[in-house]
């Protein structure tokens, strides 16, 4: 049967548990397009606590790219997050703490979760930190990242986290980039028995970034560090002698709670920027109705806090609803690939939301590490990042799920802020592959090439009409580039990179992105940078990245590069690269292949022909397409003897 035709509908017990049945979901989605701000204004009510009511639900203009959610209304995320719990359930567990070791397990309750939050925000305020002021986390998964990110967001500091696996030089530039002065980090972190040194890079980053004057470290391992008492501050001792009182700042639901970096297409990463209101009451509202949250849950989610994913479906929407997260330090192969079925098992894990990359990897070790677990308390799935292969759909729902749990496949972006669209449990089946349908307020919108929105079946770009309070509201310190990016490729609609198929029944069947970022293992990488370090070495002069299948990865990345004048090809010179390439960017960006190229595909005006290398690398040679634009023809029949697939 074709893959599109498949379907699956929901079971009565997704059925009872679940808040929206269909003929629910239809008549509030039809709601929240007509008349969006009542429906909004009720959510806001409903999901957050406000200090001040906001004045207007919305004022958008995508031409202008100017987005506001909820304005003069006044809340603070801390509060909503953690204060607001304490009478109904100060002692019930907040996070659910496991680290690298299967034995290193601690609970953590809403009322500790609030003294630490408190008292780190005093550290940060004893700092200097102030209201709007950008701080810079860069830590393991450990309780103390969602300390930190909670304690910005009581006093008004805007955080961007760092991804603990990103190298030296990208920190550098996320601190440089929006001018952090305050920097959290831990001694060391450790993931699958392997240590990374956090601090150390912290003290190669900073040395170049002279506005940095405190860099707080947590002791994870206890490990000897370099210290410099000038700005190094030891947050146990720091936590110590603090107050464990610290009123919530009053913060506007337009100010900024958080930028995080994400790759683009072309230059420099993006900062996307998201604000308190709206992300907030986005976050909470996706995270109980998406994955049917009920008080008593146990969620986990395993991604990590320096993606999107951490930031709103580990803190921020879990805390907001008064859920129990958990928080893993390690990696789901180790110290076997039972690791996750094994903590499902002892945590008794309700929820699980993970990506399609771990699927894949854990299904390609054998069903064994799955079947000799009791995972009975699992109730749904979840899978975000990329589109689910449905091999590996059909392995999480038949093996993992015992075919009982609905599976939630969540399409969304960093820029989104949440989920966007998914088949809500109890009130859509589900199709394995397809991300499935709009969440509340969101119109999704296909374009043709000519831009003409397309109706009915269709194929082409995803764009959106009309915003959603989850919306980022620009790119830190560059809202040129944000009108550009998102709003000037289609006018009036938010463009979202995605090539995507609607079926008849209107279900959403994500593509892939139509630009030139690589989805790899659920992480968003753009060529671009990765071109950039490679053209760092003396010895190349160009190169040209593209993405490939990868059976575990989803896209692996392909490197073409040219030799300077001279130099010759080398195994050696293979192995540089790639090391060059984790050094610049970090180890996941490494390249899987690396192919010397002579010369390269290009236009007469200069372009790089993407679409050649990209069919060249995936050895898909009958379907070349038009190479008569090319500047040299014959560079092709060159590349294509020399190709590393076949
Ligand atoms: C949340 C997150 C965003 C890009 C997005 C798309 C891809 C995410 C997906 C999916 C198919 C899904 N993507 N979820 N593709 N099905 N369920 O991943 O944010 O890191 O910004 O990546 O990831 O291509 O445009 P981010």
């Amino acid at each position: 049967m074709n893959e599109l035709e498949k379907f699956y509908p929901i079971k009565d017990a997704a059925k009872s548990h679940s808040y929206l049945d269909e003929p629910t979901y239809k008549a509030m989605y039809q709601q929240s397009i007509t008349d969006p701000d009542k429906f909004w204004s009720e959510q806001a009510n409903e999901f957050l606590d406000w200090y001040k009511p906001f004045d207007r639900v919305s004022n958008v203009d995508f031409n202008r790219a100017d987005i506001e959610w909820f304005k003069g209304g006044q809340l603070n995320v801390s509060y909503n997050c953690i204060d607001r719990h304490l009478k109904e359930r100060g002692e019930q567990t907040a996070i659910i703490f496991e680290g690298d070791e299967p034995s290193d397990t601690r609970n953590i309750s809403y009322n500790e979760l609030h003294e630490q939050v408190c008292k780190f925000a005093n550290v940060l305020k004893q700092r200097g930190v102030k209201k709007g002021d950008t701080v810079c986390i860069y830590m393991p998964m450990i309780p103390e990242v969602g300390y930190a990110m909670l304690a910005c967001a009581r006093i008004g500091a805007v955080h961007s986290v760092v991804f603990g696996g990103f190298s030296t030089e990208s920190i550098k530039a996320r601190i440089q980039a929006a001018d952090c002065k305050v920097v959290i980090t831990a001694d060391e972190s450790v993931r699958g028995g392997k240590v990374i040194p956090l601090k150390a890079n912290v003290d190669t980053a900073v040395s170049d970034c002279p506005n940095v004057h405190s860099v707080v470290v947590v002791a994870r391992t206890g490990a000897d560090v370099a210290w410099n008492d000038e700005i190094d501050v030891n947050y146990q001792q720091a936590m110590s002698s603090v107050s464990a009182v610290c009123e919530p700042e009053v913060m506007d639901a337009e100010d900024p709670l958080f930028i995080l970096y994400t790759s683009g297409s072309t230059g420099a990463p993006k900062g996307v920027v998201h604000t308190c209101g709206g992300y907030l009451l986005y976050a909470a509202m996706t995270h109980k109705y998406v994955f049917d949250y009920r008080d008593g849950d146990i969620y986990w989610c395993t991604a990590d806090a320096g993606w999107i994913t951490g930031h709103s479906y580990i803190f921020y929407g879990p805390l907001a609803n008064g859920a129990t997260t958990l928080v893993f330090e390690g990696v789901p192969t180790y110290p076997d690939a039972g690791r996750c079925w094994d903590m499902v098992q002892r945590h008794k894990i309700n929820v699980f939301y993970t990506a399609p990359t771990a699927i894949r990897a854990l299904m390609g070790i054998g069903d064994e590490y799955v079947l000799d677990k009791d995972l009975s308390s699992l109730r749904l799935l979840g899978t975000v990042g990329e589109p689910i292969n449905p091999e590996a759909w059909h392995w999480y729902y038949e093996i993992v799920g015992k075919s009982n749990c609905p599976i939630v496949d969540t399409w969304w972006q960093t820029e989104t802020g949440g989920i966007l669209i998914t088949s809500l449990p109890g009130s859509a089946g589900m199709k394995p592959g397809a991300a499935g349908l709009p969440f509340f307020g969101v119109q999704p919108v296909i374009i043709d090439k000519e831009g003409n929105e397309q109706s009915g079946e269709a194929r082409g770009a995803l764009v959106m009409k009309g915003s959603w309070p989850g919306q980022m509201r620009t790119l830190y310190g560059d809202h040129d580039r944000f009108h550009q990016t998102y709003f000037s490729q289609c006018a009036g609609y938010y463009y979202t990179g995605d090539g995507v198929q609607r079926d008849k029944d209107g279900y959403y069947w994500i593509l892939g992105r139509i630009d030139d970022v690589l989805n790899v293992s659920g992480h968003r990488l753009g060529t671009a940078e990765i071109e950039s370090a490679l053209v760092l070495h003396p010895k190349i002069s160009e190169a040209a990245v593209v993405g490939y299948p990868h059976d575990i990865k989803g896209q692996g990345v392909y490197a073409y590069v040219t030799l300077m004048h001279d130099e010759v090809e080398s195994e050696e010179l293979i192995s540089e690269l790639k090391a060059l390439v984790a050094k610049e960017l970090g180890s996941f960006s490494k390249p899987d292949l690396i192919q010397w190229a002579p010369g390269l595909p290009k236009t007469r005006s200069g372009k790089i022909m993407r679409r050649i290398l990209r069919k060249i690398a995936e050895n898909d040679l009958g379907t070349l397409g038009d190479t008569s634009t090319l500047a040299d023809p014959s560079v092709v029949e060159d590349l294509i003897e020399r190709r590393l697939l076949r």
